[in-house]
């Protein structure tokens, strides 16, 4: 057995330290631990072993040792491909469920079925009009009827393109993909053809695997990211620049408190209604009211609307249990850990499951359906007020860490700071910056934390090193938990900007009456990373190239999801470079690794040919932000940009642009 890590080596963060202390201390097994007594499987973690039938599992060492095909013929590149297409696979479907659960509660909001209302309807015009629907003298309900029937439509339609793509898409990029015959015709057909050809005897080819491996990224891009975050925008209001707290020095031992963990928003606003409107039954239970925390993206989606403070993330989510102080934890979908009821067994905290299609033994379910929402909302809430007395006052103890940042970044609000420099054309002052060189490049870290990698070390250090070039960095998901933790979302972070950069929001700052900008723009949950996207369509667009032409890069230090492996493959489909600090377990086929990496010296097709971006798989923070930092020179001199003096010249050239 593995020697287990300290604290220190686990987390960076002291609130974690102390509350895996306790855990340690009270006997109470988390991921931490188990993760240090799991020794990962070489054939698994390198994508040899192929277990898609019963005649095996066969596994082929890359050492050429043994046998070198499956039973079935199948030959290392083969199975390495299709295992990778399985996991954007596996990423890509939940996406596209979490979009298609939006549309269906905003479609029955517009029927009057469900308690819903259309905070912002001025998005909904906006994204109304992108759809080309006519909205001239139609009522709100109406037009958000039909935003909701073209988005069900993307899971329906036979012939045609996915419509949030034709409406999304940067026009470059969709005439690139329709070259290549990748665009998606609807989100579950795309699905099911990617688990049919990953099935046994179906395709055998790892070029075309991997493509099917791209139509999963756009699957996810468009179903998932763009209609979750146009729908829920329009559903629970666009988010606005807000100042909010993170780290479990949230927790509140005179209030109630619940925690809310998952990703869709459809439930946990409604426990923010709820927990506003019962305040008088916490009361009565004695206590001083409810306390509101986010985990993971479900947090994310809070803090960007609400202001709801963000107790931790992914990788410690088990560990607001061991604080003893949380009466509920209530959870829908995606990255919840099982674990978490074995830890809430040794306190007094519940777990509520609320999805028929995600249950855990041992926790409570309470079934939420956009119609009951507002009654499974005030039973949850219920159900944490009734659990306040029995908490074990010898179990309770919070660590005093906490941390102001800013969040609420949507593009609506980063262009509406930019107009106060510049009201005509609010992107002129981001776009001198980055031509001077003011700002040398855009960076959006995204994705997770791993039980397996010391949590927030990959997250901050790319971050910093990154800063300190002067790229801008904007950020989502749990790695945007790991930067506001660790100051840098607020003022004291500016000191690891370089002097361009810190200047930039500086200004922006001022302009709007703030000291400054935070160092990283925290843009939201994972499907989120539609904000970005659309960010750098709008920026393409006014300079009239290929998004796959800027300066850009995307960064998941930290990941365990394949979810961010296929957020980045819908970026990598756009030319954009896209770093990863853990292993997308594909290193057993070099012919795969190569073509993702675009390492391949042959003339056949690599990623790094065919749209202009590839994969960087590193491990070290510094060795990849200063691969990131040269793939973002060698992208400024292709456009003619200057390049920073301390500039390494690159012996990479950008090949198909
Ligand atoms: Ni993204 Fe969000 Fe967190 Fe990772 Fe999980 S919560 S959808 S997958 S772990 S960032
Ligand atoms: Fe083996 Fe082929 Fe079956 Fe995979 S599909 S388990 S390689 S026989």
């Amino acid at each position: 057995m593995k020697k287990a890590r300290t604290v220190e080596e686990v987390s960076m963060d002291p609130a974690v330290q102390q509350l895996l202390t306790k855990a340690r201390q009270e006997g109470v097994e988390t991921a931490f631990d188990r993760a240090d007594a799991h020794t990962a499987c070489g054939f698994g973690a390198t994508g040899v072993c192929c277990n898609h039938c019963l005649e095996g599992p066969c596994r082929i060492a890359p050492n050429g040792k043994g046998p070198q095909r499956g039973i079935c013929g199948a030959s290392l590149d083969t199975i390495v491909a299709r295992n990778f297409l399985m996991k954007l696979t596996e990423g890509a479907a939940p996406h596209a469920e979490h979009g298609r659960e939006v549309a269906l509660a905003l479609l029955e909001a517009a029927e009057g079925k469900a308690p819903y209302e259309i905070r912002d309807p001025q998005k909904l015009l906006r994204v109304a009009d992108g759809l080309g629907i006519e909205t001239h003298g139609r009522e709100v309900n109406e037009i958000a009827r039909a935003v909701a029937l073209k988005a069900l439509e993307d899971f329906q339609q036979q012939t045609g393109v996915l419509n949030w793509l034709r409406y999304r898409g940067q026009k470059k990029s969709v005439a690139k993909w329709e070259e290549l015959g990748l665009l998606p015709v609807n989100a579950h057909l795309e699905i099911a053809q990617s688990v049919t050809r990953t099935a046994m005897g179906c395709d055998a080819d790892p070029l075309n695997l991997l493509l099917g491996g791209l139509r999963m990224g756009l699957v996810d891009g468009y179903s998932g990211l763009h209609m979750s975050t146009d729908l829920q925008d329009i559903l629970f209001g666009t988010p606005t620049a807000v100042k909010a707290e993170y780290n479990m020095g949230v927790l509140d031992a005179k209030k109630i408190n619940i925690a809310v963990h998952g990703h869709l928003p459809l439930l946990s606003e409604k426990i923010v209604t709820w927990a506003k409107q019962l305040r008088h039954e916490a009361l009565a239970a004695g206590s001083e009211g409810i306390n509101l925390v986010g985990v993971c993206c479900t947090g994310n989606e809070l803090l960007m609307r609400q202001g709801v403070p963000v107790a931790t993330s992914f990788s410690s989510q088990e560990l607001v249990i061991v604080s003893g102080v949380l009466e509920a934890m209530v959870v829908d979908v995606q990255c919840i850990m099982p674990g978490i009821q074995q830890v809430a067994e040794c306190y007094h905290t519940e777990i509520i499951t609320t999805l028929p299609y995600v249950k855990i033994p041992g926790a409570n379910h309470v079934d939420f359906h956009p119609d009951n929402a507002d009654e499974a909302a005030q039973a949850i809430v219920r159900r944490a007020i009734a659990n306040y007395g029995k908490r074990n006052p010898d179990k309770v103890a919070i660590p005093t860490v906490k941390t102001e940042a800013y969040a609420g970044f949507s593009v609506e609000q980063i262009v509406g700071a930019l107009s106060a420099l510049n009201e005509q054309n609010p992107l002129a002052p981001l776009l001198d910056a980055i031509v001077s060189g003011q700002i040398r490049g855009v960076a959006a870290i995204v994705g997770c934390t791993n039980p397996r990698e010391q949590q927030n070390v990959g997250n901050v250090a790319v971050a910093r090193e990154l800063l300190k070039h002067n790229v801008l960095v904007v950020a989502t998901g749990c790695s945007a938990h790991s930067l506001a933790k660790h100051d840098l979302m607020n003022e004291k972070g500016l000191e690891y900007c370089g002097e361009g950069l810190r200047a930039v929001l500086k200004a922006v700052g001022n302009a709007v009456g703030m000291e400054s900008l935070p160092p990283t723009l925290h843009m939201g949950s994972c499907v989120d990373n539609s904000r970005p996207a659309d960010l750098l369509t709008t920026i393409a667009d006014t300079l009239d190239v290929h998004i796959g032409q800027l300066p850009v890069v995307g960064t998941c230090p930290e990941t365990h999801s394949p979810k961010a492996l296929s957020i980045g493959t819908y970026f990598l489909a756009h030319g954009v470079d896209v770093h990863v600090g853990v292993s997308p377990q594909v290193k057993g086929s070099e012919w795969v690794t190569q073509t993702l990496t675009g390492d391949r010296t042959d003339e056949e097709l690599n990623l790094d040919k065919l749209f202009g971006g590839k994969l960087i798989y590193e491990t070290d923070p510094f060795l990849a932000a200063q691969k990131m930092l040269d793939r973002i020179d060698l992208k400024r001199r292709a456009l003619g940009l200057s390049v920073a003096s301390d500039a390494p010249q690159s012996e990479d050239t950008v090949e198909h642009l």
